[in-house]
């Protein structure tokens, strides 16, 4: 069992994996898929109840420690997708691959020393942990990027320095007829599909915005709240070296980056505080724009 009410441990998420992984041997498998710098599990959910050959739908969470909704976000959707038998369709016809917390490092850490810790938790000379989102190996240092220790999108010393990072690429390379990808973070409430590293459009640009498009649509049809989409670089800022630039150039998936909402503060490092009562609502209205992105990208009805 988990709640929503209340932000999670990863001790706590990893615990829950785990009881799903023994209540339903049937449809879901827990994995470890690498271990974090400071060798914590790095841990996957697959979940399916169908052909192996079935469509595969991706969704990691939480490469930046602070962004907790995004870990309720997916914590959420992998309840809905094990626990709730009215989706029992959505994992007759796909197979979903989740990473509810992919740097448990500084995940763990904003529970116990900074709230607002972005980074991994690799130690540095002047100043710890690598902006893991700029650290994959395409554009890697482009636009959007620091070399700076110390700066919020630290690059790290090479791409690929993450084990996180590694061990998230050697998942990806795995995974066969992947037809969509989703990096869950906060905030902004945004649907972006790349570039990050350069202005110019990708090539299925026009898919990806019809597809952004209808999610928002249908999540905004539950409480009102708007999701804008649009490529990243021109609706947020350039971002050279992230997971989805990375995804769509190895694989050619439909790929995004979700920004979830802002919690109600006014300072622009307040955004990432979200007040528990809010998770649930959060949680619920995205769920809809997950559904719809689910039925266009595997194309079930
Ligand atoms: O900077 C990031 O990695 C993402 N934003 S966040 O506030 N969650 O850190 C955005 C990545 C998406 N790509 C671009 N903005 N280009
Ligand atoms: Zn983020």
């Amino acid at each position: 069992e988990i709640s929503f009410t209340e932000f999670q441990t990863y001790t706590v998420i990893q615990d829950y994996l785990q009881q799903l992984a023994s209540s339903y041997p049937d449809i879901v498998t827990v994995e470890e898929f690498g271990r974090s710098f400071e060798d914590r599990p790095l841990i996957l959910i697959r979940i399916g109840a169908g052909a192996e050959s079935n469509p595969t739908i991706l969704i990691d969470s939480t490469i930046h420690a602070m962004e907790w909704i995004s870990t309720s976000v997916t914590t959420y959707i992998i309840q809905q997708l094990v626990e709730n038998s009215d989706y029992r369709y959505l994992i007759e016809n796909i197979n979903w691959v989740i990473i509810p917390v992919l740097n448990p490092d500084g995940y763990e850490y904003t529970f116990t020393q900074e709230r607002l810790w972005r980074k991994t938790r690799r130690p540095g000379t002047l100043c710890d942990g690598v902006d893991a989102n700029r650290n994959f190996p395409y554009h890697w240092g482009g636009n959007g990027t620091s070399t700076d220790e110390c700066n919020f999108y630290y690059i790290g010393p090479h791409a690929l320095s993450e084990p996180e990072v590694v061990a998230f690429t050697n998942v990806v390379y795995k995974i066969n007829n992947l037809v969509l990808h989703l990096s869950m973070h906060s905030y902004g409430s945004m649907i972006l599909f790349p570039w990050g590293w350069t202005t110019e459009l990708v090539s299925r640009s026009d898919e990806l915005q019809q597809l952004g498009d209808a999610a928002s649509k249908a999540i905004a049809a539950v409480n009102g709240t708007v999701y804008i989409t649009g490529p990243s670089s021109q609706l947020l800022y350039y971002a050279a070296g992230n997971s989805v630039d990375w995804i769509t150039y190895t694989r050619g998936t439909l790929s995004y980056t979700v920004e979830l909402p802002a919690g109600p503060g006014d300072g622009v490092l307040d955004g990432f505080i979200v007040p528990p009562e809010k998770i649930l609502p959060i949680c619920q209205e995205f769920w809809p724009g997950l559904l719809s992105f689910a039925h266009q990208s595997a194309k079930i009805d």
